[in-house]
């Protein structure tokens, strides 16, 4: 059994009131670790923490910054297997997604951000021969970087490194489902030799201590990714302190295929961006939107290959693992069951595979239209509808008929269709002809109820600083 720990003032801590949680296996459902069930004790240790380390982190020059963030990003290349498999074993995800994915992103974050802050500037406004405004970019102070179970360290180090390369200092709140990759990064600033107090990460369940850590009077900025009701309350909570916050939500994202299309590549590219991480992805598209023309080739073409993906023990050579646990299990199947009761018809999957761990079968329904609920509400799981659309109009109407606006994907050989489709939808990113290309200085983020702000490049960067406009007479 292993027993995960605080990472407060520099240490691996046990909670002060030594409670711990539950961490299940998700392939096999035996719990195989503990987590601190943090409470008001250990955050209050973590506040004072971060900010007796806050003067000389936000005072440290760039370069030496940099260098520490280089260090972390070299530990987790050096570990890469040991943290794919705890990552997959938390999770879910097969060993070789963490190990392709996961664990590589988790370094390049820290690479990435490491030389943004050494390659960027700041503005300068000449009012000639009578005054230089010069603009200058501040920490914080310490911050919440709240992060989900899907992409555990991934995301989790998306949040810290530009908070800690901007000079701030960072409270954690990894998700408590998957809590194992965030301790295991702690040992790995230890080993980098990090300054005590300039990372903290505190475990325990998020409406509790995650809501302590949101509320408290110190914490200057939130950035989050998670579900959209929980981020309805993070903002609102935020808003009444006038917090800075960031929030990345949830997804229900159109795939429009159009008979233009390179059909061979549309397809296999549809069924990753389908079940990739079982589907477990903020960009996973979920509606897939078929020209009528080719909406039948299309179907035969997808749902063989949807048949062909192999789901079963993650350390094994799979595409697809269980989902992440037992309550997410049980909420996938209430959205295939209700689609079924709508009138929807299951071409492949639709149910639970096996008898232990949670794993669900790759599920294609037809036969539903834009406004079921399945088509409305974010499954985050396994679960793809296809519907057929008539033109150009019509495909936009059909991706925009919902609360959310993320990501979209649009394959055609029209480049000025593309372009126009692509304006035309409401979604703070649009893949034309791929899926999951992210180069790490584009803006990051949803319309709509998919969040607020964007992540990446210099948004991350402008989020965790305060810009300060300094005007001198000459
Ligand atoms: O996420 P939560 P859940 C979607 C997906 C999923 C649903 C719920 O549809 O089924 O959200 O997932 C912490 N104050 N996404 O319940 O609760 C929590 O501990 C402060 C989309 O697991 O939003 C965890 O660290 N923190 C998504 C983090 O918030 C709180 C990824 C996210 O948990 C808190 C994951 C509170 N009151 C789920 N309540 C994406 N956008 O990629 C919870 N937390």
């Amino acid at each position: 059994m292993i027993t995960i720990k605080n990472y407060i003032n520099g240490e691996l801590v046990d909670p002060a009131n030594g409670n711990y949680l539950d961490n299940y296996n998700p392939a096999d459902e035996t719990v195989y670790s503990l987590i601190p069930n943090s409470s008001e004790e250990d955050l209050e240790r973590t506040i004072l923490s971060a900010k007796k380390a806050f003067p000389a982190w936000s005072q440290l020059s760039i370069d030496k910054r940099s260098r520490y963030l280089i260090k972390v990003a070299d530990l987790i290349e050096a570990n890469l297997d040991k943290l794919a498999e705890a990552e997959s074993l938390d999770n879910g995800k097969p060993v070789s997604l963490a190990r392709k994915v996961d664990i590589p992103r988790a370094a390049a974050n820290f690479r990435f951000f490491a030389s943004a802050i050494v390659n960027e500037s700041t503005q300068a406004h000449i009012m000639e021969g009578v005054a230089i405004n010069y603009t200058r970019r501040a920490p914080l102070g310490v911050v919440a970087c709240i992060s989900p179970w899907n992409l555990p360290l991934y995301l989790l180090t998306w949040k810290i490194a530009p908070a800690l390369a901007t000079g701030n200092c960072v409270i954690a709140k990894p998700s408590e489902v998957t809590p194992y990759t965030a301790f295991l990064l702690s040992e790995l600033f230890i080993e980098a030799g990090i300054p005590a107090g300039v990372l903290n990460i505190i475990h325990g369940k998020g409406a509790e201590i995650g809501q302590k850590l949101v509320e408290h009077k110190e914490i200057k900025a939130i950035s989050f990714t998670g579900g959209t009701s929980t981020g309805r309350i993070i903002g609102t909570e935020a808003a009444k302190q006038f917090k800075k916050v960031s929030l990345e939500l949830g997804g229900k994202n159109p795939v429009l295929i159009f008979d233009d299309c390179d059909l061979e590549k549309a397809v296999e590219t549809t069924v990753k961006s389908s079940f990739t991480n079982q589907g477990e992805i903020c960009l996973c598209g979920s509606r897939i939107f078929i020209q009528e023309a080719i909406y039948e080739d299309f179907r035969s073409r997808f749902v063989e290959k949807v048949k062909n993906l192999r789901v079963g023990d993650p350390k094994t050579e799979v595409d697809l693992g269980p989902l992440v646990s037992e309550a997410h299990l049980r909420k996938v199947e209430m959205y295939v069951n209700e689609a079924i009761a709508q009138g929807g018809k299951v071409l492949t999957g639709g149910g639970r595979l096996g008898q232990a761990g949670y794993f669900f079968e790759p599920t294609v329904i037809e036969g539903l239209d834009e406004y079921c609920v399945i088509n409305q509400e974010e499954v985050f799981g396994p679960v793809v509808t296809l519907v057929p659309f008539k033109e150009e109009q019509d495909a936009v109407k059909k991706a925009n008929a919902t609360v959310y606006g993320l990501a979209a994907v649009i394959w055609s050989q029209d480049v000025q269709r593309a372009h126009r489709v692509a304006h035309q939808i409401e979604s703070g990113i649009v893949w034309v002809n791929c899926w999951m290309l992210r180069d790490l200085r584009t803006p990051f983020g949803g319309m709509k109820e998919s969040g607020v702000g964007r992540e990446g490049g210099s948004d991350a960067l402008h989020f965790f600083t305060e810009t300060q406009n300094v005007c001198i007479k000459l």
